[in-house]
This record gives C-alpha cells, structure tokens and sequence, in this order.
C-alpha cells in the first residue's frame, strides 16, 4: 500500500511481515511450508490452480460469539461508533491482511462492507461509498473480488425467507439488495456471484407451499440473472448448496438437488455451483462427492474451502487442515480442467478460544498449505500413478464390441437380455479399493 491505510496510517496487525514460503522443515508458524505461489505444476503456478480468496464475514466481522456467549475476539476495526467508520476502519484492516497474507482474491456480503441504513436508498448509498473505498484499495493493492453477495438471512424480515417468502413485499426487498449487491460487484470487477439461501427453505412443511416458493426462487434467480447482464455482469452466477441450518430444510439441499433445479428451470447455462466442504458432509455426503457431481454436469463453479468437526454435526467453518481432503478435492478439480474463474474461498473461521491476532493469519497459512500439498499430491496421482488408467480400466468393455454398441444407443432391453443368456455369467473382478487408498497414502507422502 504505497502511503499508508485509508483511516490515516493505523496498522491492525503490527509485527506481522508478509507471509513468506520457506522450506517445509521450518517451524515459523507464520510462513508457508508448501505454499509457494510462484512454483509451476503441470505448467501453472499454484497461485493460478488454487486462486485463494479470504472471506470478508468470518475474518473481520465475526468475533466468536456462539449461541452461549457473546464474542471473545477483540478487533480494534470494531471500536468506531459509528458504523460507517466502522466499515471503513474494518476495509482498511482487511486489505492489510490480504496483502500480507499474499492471497489474491476475496469475497463479501453487502452488509460485511457496509451497514445497512434506515431505508432501501440509505443501504444503496452506504454500499456505494465502501465500494468505491473497495476499489480504491483494489487498484492500490492488485486485490480481485472472486465474489460478491447479498446477505438476505440476518435481517429479521427475512425469517420466513428472502425469494421464498410468502410475502411479496419481503421478496421485493430482497431483490432491491440483490441489485445494489450486483452494482457493487461489477463495479470491483467480481468475477462470480453467488447466491447463497440460508433461509430459503422451511421450517414446517405444513405451513409451506413448496412448489410455488421454488417457482418464485426460480424466478427470482432468472430476474438476478437478466439485471447483472444488463450492467455488463459476465461472470458465472453461483449456488453454494447447503441442506439445512439455519433452516430445517433448505431447498438447496446439495449439489445433485440444485443441478436438477437448475435444469428444470433452465437456468444452467448462467448459473454453476459454489461447494462447500463443511455443507456437502452437513447434507451426508463427502467434499469430493459434491465436487464430482457438479463436475459431472459441468457446473462445477467455485469452492468454499473449509472441513466440518466429525464429532458436531453443525456447519463449524474450521480451516480445512485434513490432507485426505485437499488430496480428493484437488483430484476433482484438476480432472475437471482447474477452477477459474472461480477459486478457493476460505468460508472459515478461527475457533472462538483463537484470541491472538496471529491466529487468523495462522488459520489461512494451514489451510493455504493444505491446499497446496492436496495440489500437489493430486497432481502426481494423475500424471504419474496407476489411478486413473486403474479406473478407466475398469470399464474396459464398454470400448469397444457389445459394450460401446450399448452406449451408443444401438441395443434395447431384450437385445441386453439375449448378450446376457449367450454369454453366460461373468467373470467377477476385485474393485481394489485398498490399492486406490495406498496410492493416495503413498503419494501424499511423496516430496515432489
Ligand atoms: C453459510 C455460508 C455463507 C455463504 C455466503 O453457511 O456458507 O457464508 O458462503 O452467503
Ligand atoms: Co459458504
């Protein structure tokens, strides 16, 4: 930042440099051991195949409250009473940590960068002063927006839903905040919008017509989608599904859900998915499984990066630390032709027991690292190991004869039936499973 932080100089993280790659051995909690932005694999650096993006809301705008007590994280960003210095004060300190910590995306909800006014025209304004801030500090720093969003589940009026709720005048204000979001976004460059429901769903079905509120998020969406291109919005749109919490149900529930949805509603052509790990295992399923969902349909968008406790079964938004994770993460991504231009988003948040300041800095460099051994890791199992040709091997008779005749449409069901009585019974083959996990094991494990 060449002079100095927008509120007048002040520094929210003294004593922390920008964080640095050093070799794996270091104990430096803060520097990378694998993260090395500039390092080439398979002819991209990893700061191009991750594309890392710190969020705005866990980082400088949750301060560990929980359901039994207030928060115990003091940050002096929150010190200004009034909340516009407020915001203004909590920017500064957030491109101060982007910058140092070396990532080159971030993400927002409207109402992480500014308040929410008394009326419509009041929110609009308070949005449109913090993104002009936002891109003033953009240009100075390099800093892109991966996304932005509208918050449409913290305001009381939306208890009963944003573009599912059964009062219109409640969806007509959620639209009013979805364009201000969309204006915000263009104006900072996003390069995806995401939508997020956390309220649209139901608490009791009983109450609740479900088919006509997703025909009112269907159109909602498609109004969302029309307005951002007509202000230049060339981005992926993006549902990041999650089955429930705060909801008991959420109509997003996971990614096989919102595939259908937006393909019954014919809106996959502009919109994709945003996955999030601690969500895909809320709703049972593993990250990779959402992950190849999505890429199967070639909807896969973006990535909230974060891991779930396998004690709770709640969504707790920790750093995503488990190379199992990254490792299968980053097979899918890397199969399905890498991420851009969506990223990988931290929607993760120190533990409310993390009081230093350091300690946000050391949540990303875990996880940042995790990423980049999971890259590496997936990359040589791809390139170098048996899995993949193991796999396709698996299927080898459908290349060519009865079994390719059969995937091109050329057999009917008692064509099927007269193979089977001619052929006889099958060789039956081990599906090797403990051989795919060894070579997981033994290329994690692998220096490269
Ligand atoms: C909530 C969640 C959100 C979205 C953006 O579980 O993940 O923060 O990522 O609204
Ligand atoms: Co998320």
């Amino acid at each position: 930042m060449s002079d100095g932080y927008y509120t007048g100089g002040r520094e929210y993280f003294p004593g922390i440099q920008k964080i640095r790659y050093e070799d794996p051995e270091s104990d430096n909690p803060l520097a990378f051991k694998h993260y090395d932005e500039n390092k080439v694999i398979g002819g991209k650096t990893m700061k191009d195949h991750l594309r890392f993006s710190v969020c705005y809301w866990h980082t400088f705008c949750g301060t560990g409250a929980d359901p039994f007590g207030p928060g115990t994280q003091l940050f002096a960003w929150d010190e200004p009473a009034d909340p516009m210095d407020a915001a203004k004060a909590r920017m500064d300190a957030a491109f101060e940590f982007f910058t140092k910590l070396g990532v080159p995306y971030y993400c927002f909800h409207d109402r992480d960068i500014a308040p929410e006014g008394a009326t419509v025209s009041d929110s609009e304004a308070n949005l449109a002063v913090m993104t002009d801030i936002a891109l003033q500090l953009q240009k100075e720093t390099g800093m892109k927006l991966l996304w932005g969003t509208a918050n449409l589940f913290s305001h009381p009026r939306y208890m009963n839903g944003a573009a599912t709720n059964p009062n219109f005048f409640v969806l007509a204000h959620a639209a009013a905040q979805v364009k201000s979001a969309l204006d915000a976004t263009v104006a900072l460059n996003g390069e995806n919008y995401v939508f997020w429901g956390g309220r649209e769903g139901y608490a009791s079905i009983l109450n609740t017509d479900t088919g006509r509120e997703l025909d009112h998020m269907a159109k909602f969406l498609s109004l969302a989608r029309d307005y951002g291109r007509s202000i230049g919005f060339t981005g992926n749109f993006l549902v990041e599904p999650k089955p429930m919490e705060p909801m008991k149900h959420q109509y997003d529930f996971d990614a096989s859900t919102v595939i259908g949805f937006l393909r019954h509603y014919g809106l996959d052509s502009d919109f994709k998915l945003n996955i999030e790990a601690n969500h895909a295992t809320l709703a049972g399923h593993s990250f990779s499984h959402d992950l190849q969902m999505s890429a199967n349909a070639g909807l896969l968008g973006s990535i909230d990066a974060n891991r779930g406790d396998p004690q709770n079964g709640w969504d707790t938004d920790q750093f995503a630390v488990d190379l199992y994770d990254t490792v299968n993460a980053m097979l899918v991504v890397l199969q399905n032709g890498g991420l851009s231009p969506g990223g990988l988003n931290f929607d993760a948040k120190v533990r409310r027991e993390s009081i230093d300041m350091e300690d946000i800095f050391i949540g990303h460099i875990g996880a940042m690292d995790a990423f980049a051994k999971g890259l590496e890791a997936a990359y040589n199992l791809i390139e170098n190991s048996p899995l993949i040709t193991d796999r396709q091997n698996r299927y080898r008779n459908f290349n060519e004869g009865l079994g390719s005749d059969f995937e091109n449409g050329k057999l009917d069901l008692a064509d099927l039936r007269n193979i089977a009585a001619e052929h006889g019974e099958p060789a039956i083959e081990s599906g090797k499973q403990e051989r795919y996990e060894n070579l997981i094991n033994q290329y994690m494990t692998k220096r490269s």
